[in-house]
């Protein structure tokens, strides 16, 4: 008999509407707990779901959002990936509220929520990532190391098949958030804005005068007006690169020009690597708590 029920009433298929419902969960925690860091985990759901992401390798096609292996020992305890469980403990009691979606298209439909909610562009979302087991984990240092060059960077992101100009461009989330002396060692955030996505990250670095901090920490960048704010080394190759520059000066010229083509290269990094069933046309956009 219950096997008979089951059918007549079939598997339960999630619809535009359901997925919807997860954003407005996620959109109203993120409102609710706002005594977090500088008023909103925002930046550290993007961070998350960045991180999930950003380890994927073209060549093998391994790694990518899809799996949520950062779940597990190995990948979750990557240096790279320090105080990400913040990230990860938000989000489950939503995954608990909404069982029938993986942690993997929760990671990123969450990331997606975070920028819009932040002010941010709409980012397309379309299901399909499936959770995976530990076997899935990526090895150690496929995301980037603040402390090196542009040569590190164009083979961080060029092993995820990306090119210079979606490289500055996908830099651009440092507009929020900070970085946390007991996560990365670093300290401090990048912009006076960091609870919404602005192009203030190209215009702050552009314009600003930046110089060494003097502390017992990691090589970092403040700037010399109010030693307030900071800037990885790495972030600094974004001014320093002329190839670099010439994107970072469009951008910090053109808010439009840089929502356009950061939400361009945040979807291609959410996909990569994910065997979706479902067509490129068939993409999702999920209503903004304030639209
Ligand atoms: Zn970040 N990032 N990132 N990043 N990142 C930090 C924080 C945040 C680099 C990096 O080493 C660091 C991208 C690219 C790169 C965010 C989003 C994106 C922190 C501070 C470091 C050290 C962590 C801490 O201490 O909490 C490097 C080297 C990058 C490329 C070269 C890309 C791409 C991102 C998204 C598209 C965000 C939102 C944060 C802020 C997290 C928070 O908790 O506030």
């Amino acid at each position: 008999l219950f096997g008979q029920e089951a059918k007549a009433k079939g598997p339960f298929v999630p619809k535009y509407e359901d997925y919807q419902k997860v954003y407005d969960a996620v959109a109203k925690k993120l409102q609710d707990e706002d005594d977090y860091d500088d008023g909103s985990y925002g930046p550290v759901l993007l961070r998350l779901a960045w991180h999930a992401s950003g380890t994927y390798d073209a060549e093998t096609g391994t790694g990518g959002s899809n799996g949520a292996t950062m779940r597990f020992a190995p990948e979750g305890d990557h240096g790279a990936n320090a105080g990400l469980k913040a990230a990860r403990d938000f989000l489950e009691p939503i995954k608990e509220q909404f069982p029938w979606i993986s942690y993997s298209d929760l990671w990123i439909l969450s990331g997606i929520c975070a920028i819009q909610e932040m002010q941010g562009p709409k980012i397309p979302f379309r299901p399909g990532r499936t959770d995976r087991d530990v076997s899935f984990c990526t090895p150690d240092g496929r995301l980037p190391d603040a402390s090196k060059d542009r040569k590190h960077i164009r083979a961080i992101f060029g092993r995820m098949g990306f090119d210079d100009r979606e490289m500055v461009a996908l830099s651009g989330a440092h507009a929020l958030g900070r970085c946390h002396t007991d996560r990365s060692g670093y300290d401090g955030p990048w912009t006076f804005s960091p609870t919404t996505l602005t192009n203030d990250y190209y215009k702050l670095l552009l314009e600003e005068k930046w110089q060494w901090k003097k502390w017992n920490g990691p090589k970092q960048y403040e700037d010399v007006k109010t030693k307030s704010l900071m800037m990885l080394p790495t972030d600094m190759e974004i001014v320093k690169d002329k190839t670099f520059r010439k994107h970072a000066e469009r951008y910090a010229k053109d808010n439009d020009v840089f929502f356009k083509e950061f939400a361009d290269a945040v979807l291609k990094l959410f996909e990569l690597g994910v065997p979706f069933t479902v067509s490129e046309d068939q993409r999702w956009t999920f209503k903004s708590s304030f639209d």
